[in-house]
């Protein structure tokens, strides 16, 4: 078969409330992995280039307003939008670390009070990750991160019921890292997930589709 000539890439993602240590990570991840002569990208959601993007963050920063479920389905579309080249990328070998992704999806519109299954229809198909890493910080310790920004969601109360969501969706593919630890020790183990993972992945695991 065609995996000896060209072993697929890892698709990575981080998941975690705002201010968790996510997108730091993510970029110290990439630094790592490019080092070790891999390749790899990283991506994140929302991609705010497109022209869908365009209006998640126009929305996000309180500059239009749209209905909860019309946002959440423009969310789910802005994944879509990537999946093709996703596919492309993971099958020509490059690792993707991807910051957010549909279970941030899923727990802030679930958090709204929008219904779970209905949240994680649009999202069936989509590429599953090969792990997905969340980094646990309690609500009131990401606030005190320097706080929070004006985008909408950025408010503490409506955090701990994006955490509860969070945790309603963990299954066997997640692993926890304390997001409250040194940023070292959290680096630490980051790398070695995300080794392990890549290795997986070159050995002939299958690509899989959500909601698996
Ligand atoms: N967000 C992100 C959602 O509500 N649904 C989604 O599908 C995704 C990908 O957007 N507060 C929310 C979570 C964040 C906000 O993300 C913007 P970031 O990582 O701050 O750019």
């Amino acid at each position: 078969n065609d995996i000896r000539g060209c072993s697929r890439g890892s698709l990575i993602v981080l998941e975690g409330l705002d201010r968790s240590g996510k997108t730091s990570q993510c970029g110290n991840l990439l630094a790592y992995l490019q080092g070790k002569g891999f390749s790899v990208e990283a991506w994140q959601f929302p991609d705010r280039s497109t022209s869908v993007g365009k209006m998640i963050s126009a929305y996000l920063a309180n500059e239009s307003q749209l209905d909860d479920r019309t946002i959440h389905l423009l969310f789910s579309a802005n994944r879509w939008e990537k999946r093709a080249l996703m596919e492309n990328k993971l099958k020509s070998g490059t690792t993707l670390i991807v910051d957010r992704y549909s279970y941030s999806g899923v727990a802030f519109s679930a958090a709204k009070g929008l219904n779970i299954e209905w949240c994680k229809a649009p999202e069936v198909g989509l590429i599953a990750p090969d792990v997905v890493v969340y980094l646990d910080v309690p609500p009131e310790k990401a606030a005190e991160r320097g706080g929070y920004g004006l985008e909408k969601y950025e408010q503490l109360d409506f955090q701990g019921k994006v955490a509860e969501h969070y945790h309603n969706l963990l299954d066997s593919s997640w692993e926890i890292v304390d997001g409250s630890q040194s940023i070292e020790s959290v680096e630490r183990q980051l790398k070695d997930l995300a080794m392990h993972s890549i290795l997986t992945c070159q050995r002939g695991k299958p690509l899989t589709n959500l909601w698996s």
